[in-house]
């Protein structure tokens, strides 16, 4: 399969789902049994793509998807995704009937909810919850023994609610100290305690807390970060006991070359100006595409060599300075690996001052994303001519 007829600007982000499966397998490892993986595909899979990485998850043995809210659900079930979905996220109640419709498993954690929500659904027909917990995220979730028996309550006492689960979230899971992630998880087992029924599914660790608290399985994980190859924080870098490797790279080819002189110069404010003579390139990525202004100055690889980015970076378009004349259409990649270099995604993230979480999220849907599996491409998704 070759990018002709997909795209026609030869910017790609490339989705290696071997490594998806490579990481979950791993993961698997790593878990006992009975626990089950929750695959957290929000946010179109952190910019990977969901219906690939969801399918790609769901082969490699995660039994449950999670998403942020009812859109990104309905959007999975559209593309023919049956598997059960979580909405982590906050639901409106009156559109539990459209989860009903879809399947869709939603998180609750107000008793208004449950008792508006039953207006919007009939006899005969169930809506899964889990409840969540704020145990000290401060987001979302009932936060006392009295709220939460009041929710459990209304929902055992209603045929048209099921309560598949439970669940809660740590703030501080992936970093060193682990005081306050203690705190949460003797909160939460306080409270799981008051519950009358133990529903089938219990969970509260993300990447960083599976990784490093088997006291916090229970019986089902949240995994996200990790499975798309990538570390929860720098911190927990080395803390890691199996290999984990990045699924996502970003490619470009030269659109131009040309020879500068001394003095000429480079973009908007013409902040970059030759000192010698020197071969500059133009690559057709910009921050419309999620390549931010920030990342003026990064490296990037062109045949095997690091170069970086000179002048601003545009809306659709940066320049590189060339060591050398190098062809036009000669592949650059931007994040990924050439010969014996690699340019990681925490590169970019440090470069960008921000988590390795955000790089991926904000590369936006002009860009095309190339899905490969057993070194092939076997997949292109342009969600502007699709
Ligand atoms: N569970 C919930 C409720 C989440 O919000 C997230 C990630 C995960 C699991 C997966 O975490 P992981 O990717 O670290 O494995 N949520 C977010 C967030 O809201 N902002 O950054 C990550």
């Amino acid at each position: 399969m070759n990018n002709q007829g997909f795209f026609y600007r030869d910017t790609w982000a490339e989705v290696d789902l071997d490594c998806i499966t490579e990481n979950l397998n791993v993961f698997k490892e790593h878990l006992p049994q009975g626990v089950d993986i929750f695959a957290v595909v929000k946010a179109n899979a952190y910019g990977h793509g969901d219906l690939h990485v969801a399918k790609t998850a769901l082969n490699a043995g995660a039994t449950y998807l999670a998403v942020a809210f009812m859109d990104e659900a309905i959007a999975l079930r559209n593309k023919g995704i049956s598997a059960p979905i979580l909405v982590l996220g906050a639901s409106r109640p009156e559109d539990a009937k459209v989860a009903v419709q879809f399947n869709l498993t939603l998180t609750i954690f107000q008793k208004e909810w449950l008792e508006e929500a039953r207006k919007h659904l009939s006899t005969g027909e169930k809506l899964s919850l889990h409840i969540k917990v704020d145990t000290g995220m401060g987001r979302l979730g009932v936060r006392t023994c009295e709220e939460l028996s009041e929710v459990e309550q209304l929902i055992i006492e209603d045929d048209r609610f099921y309560f598949e689960g439970i669940f809660t979230h740590y703030a501080t899971a992936d970093e060193l100290n682990n005081q306050y992630f203690k705190e949460q998880y003797t909160r939460f087992e306080e409270m799981i305690h008051h519950l009358k029924t133990r529903p089938k599914y219990i969970h509260t660790s993300n990447s960083a807390a599976a990784i490093r608290f088997p006291k916090a399985y229970f019986n089902a994980v949240r995994i996200g970060i990790s499975m798309y190859g990538l570390t929860p924080s720098i911190e927990m870098k080395n803390e890691i006991p199996f290999p984990l490797r990045e699924a996502f790279s970003m490619q470009v080819k030269l659109v131009n070359v040309k020879r500068h002189k001394s003095g000429d110069k480079v973009s908007y404010g013409a902040t970059y100006g030759s000192v010698e003579d020197e071969w500059i390139g133009t690559l057709p990525i910009g921050y419309a595409d999620g390549w931010l202004r920030k990342l003026q100055g990064q490296e990037v690889l062109v045949d095997g060599q690091r170069v970086p980015i000179v002048g601003r970076i545009c809306m659709d378009q940066c320049m590189i300075r060339l060591p050398y004349y190098v062809p036009i259409g000669t592949q650059v990649t931007l994040i990924g690996r050439q010969g014996d270099e690699f340019i990681s995604i925490n590169e970019i993230a440090a470069k960008l001052d921000t988590i390795n979480y955000e790089v991926p999220c904000v590369i936006t849907k002009r860009v095309p994303r190339v899905y490969k599996q057993g070194g092939k491409v076997t997949d292109i998704k342009n969600d502007l001519l699709s």
